[in-house]
């Protein structure tokens, strides 16, 4: 017995890149070795610290006091390096400078304010199937469907103008890339970094921004007061750089889902009311949002180790969402099972302030689907798309056949 703290001398390693080309493609792997490992991880390519197990997950997530998100979420440390765009004001903020940006942007995507959505898109979601079906019972779904139906709906709901919407996917895909190291992915980013966020702040103002969408509203509460005229293009900025890629490659999981689990797409054509169950449970068991740093505020015990302050602290949501300490049969993907409690939108208060809308698209795509589709299957192999923080697709082939 003594009274010293252990500072960490027997803290379990492991010497993987979790960002290399090997992990990306196929993460489960490492995810079972750092959860094996023990509650927290040193990884030795980057000198960070690593959570894969869902109790220690969920515990980080919750305590912003002792982890925090100002000093970035990615492996950039903004205490000693400077941030390469300006920061997000929700994602990248602690309180209380995150709280009046938080509750703008909660209102306006509020459960409540997507009422005045939903018969839209639901209808877009008919008429997106009828066109694809339209051309032939082959395709390939990650275009056709899973980047076709948010880039339908999601820019005009922000109410951005036309011109230049093709940047959105490249923009967020650079955006998901620079919250990990300075990889080929990151340099394969760079040269059109300046143009496309001269885009999006150029997309931001108020006068770039259609009346009635989410841009406007935001620069609505900036004229009450609730937020500076300044924040507004900011927060404006957080639709634009999370909002399209994010629900491409959840919508991207959940099809891929049931093209391989043809049972669970039995099941959701019996009972389509299970769409947004059945998105839930794909974000839980694809997590299309990996992993997030945050930094220690102070000397952080996590189980019998400490982890000092100032350090980036990743946090593997894939491996906490597939925890079997958590989960039942964790790598199967079930209607059945609650996945309420899951970490792919985050938890605590930086906690996904889209997923509304992600669920809304989900389901218009997916109840569209279920009507015109009887059977989903992979007509030729997919092909991963490598992202330092999402889990993504470049090509999902699928041949369905009709109702
Ligand atoms: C936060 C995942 C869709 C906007 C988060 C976080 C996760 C996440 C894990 C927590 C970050 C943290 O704790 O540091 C996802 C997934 C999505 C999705 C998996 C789709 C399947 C969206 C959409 C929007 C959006 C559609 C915008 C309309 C944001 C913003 C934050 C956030 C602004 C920061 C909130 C804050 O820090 O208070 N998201 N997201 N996301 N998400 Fe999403
Ligand atoms: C933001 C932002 C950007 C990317 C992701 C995200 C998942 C938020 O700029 O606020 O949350």
């Amino acid at each position: 017995m003594t009274a010293t703290v252990d500072t960490g001398t027997d803290l379990p390693t492991n010497n993987t890149d979790p960002f290399s080309h090997e992990v990306l493609e196929d993460p489960a792997p490492l995810h079972h070795e750092l959860r094996e490992a023990g509650p927290v991880v040193r990884l030795t390519a980057y000198g960070v610290y690593a959570l894969a197990r869902y109790e220690q997950v969920h515990a980080a997530l919750v305590d912003w006091q002792g982890f925090q998100s100002a000093a970035g979420v990615g492996l950039s440390n903004f205490r000693f390096e400077e941030p390469w765009r300006p920061p997000s004001l929700l994602l990248e903020a602690d309180p209380p400078r995150h709280d009046a940006p938080r509750r703008v942007l909660q209102k306006v995507l509020s459960p409540r304010s997507l009422r005045r959505l939903r018969d839209q898109w639901l209808a877009d979601g008919d008429t997106l199937v009828e066109e694809v079906l339209a051309r032939g019972t082959e395709f390939d779904a990650v275009p056709a469907l899973a980047e076709a139906f948010p880039l339908r709906v999601f820019p005009d709901a922000v109410g951005l103008s036309p011109e230049g919407r093709e940047n959105l996917l490249p923009l967020g895909d650079h955006n998901f890339n620079a919250f990990g190291p300075a990889n080929d992915l990151v340099a394969k980013g760079a040269p059109r970094v300046a143009e496309l966020m001269g885009w999006a702040t150029a997309r931001c103002q108020r006068d770039a921004l259609s009346p009635g969408g989410f841009g406007a509203q935001i620069w609505s509460a900036a004229d009450r007061g609730e937020i500076t005229t300044q924040q507004a293009p900011l927060v404006t900025r957080s639709l634009l750089l999370a909002g399209v890629d994010t629900t491409v490659h959840g919508l991207s999981a959940v099809l891929y889902a049931f093209a391989t689990n043809p049972d669970q797409w039995r099941r959701l054509r019996a009972q389509p009311g299970l769409a947004r169950v059945a998105f839930d449970e794909a974000v839980r068991w694809e997590s299309p949002v990996q992993t997030f740093f945050r930094t220690a505020t102070s000397d952080i015990r996590v189980g019998e180790h400490v982890i000092p302050d100032g350090q980036k602290i990743l946090m593997f949501l894939g491996a906490a969402n597939r925890d079997p300490r958590r989960w039942t049969d964790p790598d199967v993907f079930d209607l059945g099972r609650d996945p309420s409690g899951h970490v792919g939108f985050g938890m605590g208060i930086h906690q996904c302030i889209g997923q509304h809308v992600a669920r809304l698209e989900a389901e218009a795509l997916l109840t569209a689907l279920a009507k015109r589709v009887r059977t989903i299957e992979l007509a030729a192999p997919t092909k991963r798309h490598h992202n330092n923080t999402l889990r993504a697709w470049a090509s999902i082939p699928l041949r369905v056949g009709l109702a």
